[in-house]
């Protein structure tokens, strides 16, 4: 399929380009099928919150940075979807905060797993955890594909980045006692609710911001990081997410009559 050149004027050309993005992470075997779909729902989240990094986001942002940087073994998840969107970021915030990158798929294909670590090393990783060839265990809470972990990754791992992620994964990350961030638009979704930090934005736009924290907060001492893990309300976070949602759509179809920003 050709690539679709989005004109620079087109309103919703943000939204297209990273459309594009994914039809041809699918096109590679990076993206699953399903993943195309869980993108739609991410899209139509996106467009509630009005398609921007708000302020809850970015303290989710914070805290999730000082998290990792305080873990003893930080591991970033990475599935088909994430990796299409932002290679070169989850190799940048890899290495500022020192967290390997384990491939771990939902919908597994060799293939895929291939894809993927090739899209990884281009973007410039040395290491990627979780491919066939390494020593896996297995999460006995999980039935999925996803309960596969390397063992010198997940398994072992304090922190775990999960973007993207479904319900039961989180849940059961939970249940053998790991501290789970994650980066959805779906304030609802089980893995925000389950999760310990949810960052309620796009990834496209929560894994640079995330890159840019970790260089400014890198050298910073750990009762600073401690203190903004400590005062991060995730539960109240996420309501706060859903009410900036609500306000944002209750205002959308008068600004447009009145011809005014929404
Ligand atoms: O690559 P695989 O095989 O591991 O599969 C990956 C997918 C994403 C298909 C799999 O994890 C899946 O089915 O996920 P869910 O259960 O659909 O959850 C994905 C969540 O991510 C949903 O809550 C979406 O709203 C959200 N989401 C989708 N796109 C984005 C997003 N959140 C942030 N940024 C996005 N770009």
């Amino acid at each position: 399929m050709t690539k679709i050149e989005v004109p620079a004027d087109h309103p919703r050309k943000a939204s297209l380009d990273i459309r594009e993005k994914i039809i041809e992470g699918h096109e590679k075997n990076i993206v699953a099928t399903a993943g195309l779909l869980a993108h739609g729902r991410g899209e139509a989240f996106d467009y509630m919150i009005g398609e921007a990094t708000n302020a809850e986001a970015m303290d989710a942002c914070r805290a999730a940075v000082a998290a990792m940087l305080l873990a003893k073994r930080p591991v970033i998840s990475v599935n088909g979807n994430a990796c299409a969107l932002v290679p070169d970021e989850l190799v940048d915030l890899s290495e500022l905060t020192n967290a390997p990158l384990e491939i771990n798929l939902f919908y597994y294909r060799p293939e895929r797993e291939d894809a993927i670590l090739q899209a990884l090393l281009i973007a410039g990783a040395k290491e990627v955890l979780g491919t066939h060839d390494r020593p896996s265990e297995t999460i006995p809470e999980l039935s999925s594909n996803r309960r596969k972990v390397d063992s010198e990754g997940i398994a072992k791992a304090d922190v775990v980045l999960v973007p993207l992620e479904d319900g039961d994964r989180t849940e059961a990350l939970k249940a053998i006692g790991k501290f789970v961030i994650t980066i959805d638009l779906n304030p609802m979704s089980r893995t925000s609710v389950y999760s310990d930090i949810t960052i309620v934005d796009n990834i496209v736009r929560a894994a640079p911001l995330m890159v840019q924290y970790a260089r400014e907060m890198k050298d910073w001492p750990s009762e600073k990081l401690n203190t903004l893990v400590a005062s991060f309300d995730n539960r109240k976070n996420l309501n706060i997410e859903v009410s900036l949602m609500r306000d944002h759509l209750s205002h959308q179809i008068d600004a447009t009559y009145k011809g005014d920003e929404p």
